[in-house]
């Protein structure tokens, strides 16, 4: 079934309780990977290098899936910017740096589509990586974001690491943070509606003109991917990973209402941020390689809303608790 991989290898999923963590644990699980390798906050701080370098040292994983960072939406970033650089800058030099003094095979880095310029053309190819200035509202995290996808390139070069890079477009799921202060659109668009219909309420407000155009990829999705890269790819240049499709956030929140709430109505708040126009990812290089996504977005929408309404007391995923303290 695997090209390279195997499944009594030693694979750390760094971030594993997080969004896209633990859909990864989820699919080795299904695959039959015996030896995932997990630690949690408490027990190791990511930004700690010698705390890192010592868990290496001690766990020895084969295999590294680096899914950790502080992550958030378009309010979170633009609030917290020097927590999403420092944060994301020390946790992707200690995982890499251990990585490669502790002689792990392989490692898959996770970056993100916001690395791309602001106004780059549509899709985004990843050659067009560093051709033009950021999204201001997430400039720190990309930063942070280029900084990890260009230490995996360096590494190899330098020591000859196989650290390869991913850059998955917006992503959701379970186990995404449904807090509305720190969430990304989807999630918030879920409670919004949901919260509405319990409160008994008829209009949502949404943040923006609806303008914006983003492409969303189920977590499920990018798991079934990240496997598919670690067994199979093995090359210097980033890889695209998300759809090729995109719609608006009028759209979606069109899309969400029919499927949470039909009776209600949407408004938009247009003090809050836009954001980047237009985020859509070229995925002809992954599409090549022969791996496509599989969830439609009104199924992944569906089914994640059933895993929230199973969740929601406790949804929100407190992967950065200092954002949610504030
Ligand atoms: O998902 P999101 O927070 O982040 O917002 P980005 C996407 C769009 O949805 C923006 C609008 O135009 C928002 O104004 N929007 C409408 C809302 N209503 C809401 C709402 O209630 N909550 C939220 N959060 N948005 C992030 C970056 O950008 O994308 C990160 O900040 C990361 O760095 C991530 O790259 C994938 O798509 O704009």
């Amino acid at each position: 079934m695997f090209q390279s991989l195997n499944t009594k290898a030693n694979i750390y999923v760094a971030g594993h309780r997080g969004l896209v963590g633990s859909a990864i644990v989820r699919r080795l699980e299904k695959d039959g990977f015996g030896n995932i390798l997990t630690v949690p906050r408490s027990e190791l701080d990511l930004r700690n290098p010698l705390a890192v370098d010592a868990w290496f040292t001690k766990n020895r994983p084969d295999y590294v899936i680096h899914a950790a960072g502080k992550v958030g939406g378009i309010h979170a970033n633009a609030s917290y910017p020097a927590e999403f650089l420092y944060d994301n800058l020390m946790i992707h030099s200690t995982v890499l740096h251990a990585a490669w003094q502790t002689g792990v095979k392989k490692l898959l880095y996770l970056g993100s589509s916001c690395i791309y310029p602001r106004d780059c053309p549509q899709p985004i190819k990843e050659e067009y990586l560093l051709t033009g200035p950021l999204e201001p509202t997430n400039e720190a995290y990309a930063i942070a974001k280029i900084a990890g996808l260009k230490s995996c390139q360096a590494y190899r070069r330098q020591y000859g690491c196989h650290f390869i890079s991913a850059m998955p477009t917006n992503l959701y799921g379970p186990n995404d943070n449904f807090d509305l202060h720190s969430s990304h659109v989807l999630p918030a668009l879920m409670r919004k509606f949901h919260d509405c219909r319990a409160a008994g309420g008829t209009e949502v407000t949404l943040w923006g003109t609806g303008n914006p155009r983003r492409e969303f990829l189920h977590v499920d999705d990018l798991a079934d991917a990240c496997v598919f890269l670690l067994d199979r790819y093995d090359e210097e240049p980033i890889i695209n990973v998300g759809t090729g499709e995109d719609i608006s956030i009028q759209e979606l929140a069109e899309l969400m209402r029919q499927i949470i709430f039909p009776e209600s109505r949407f408004i938009f708040d247009p003090s809050m941020p836009d954001g980047t126009p237009r985020k859509l990812l070229d995925v002809s290089r992954i599409h090549k390689l022969g791996w496509h996504h599989r969830i439609a977005l009104s199924e992944g929408i569906a089914s994640t809303y059933e895993w929230f309404k199973k969740h929601a007391p406790n949804s929100i995923n407190v992967t950065f608790p200092e954002l949610n303290r504030r």
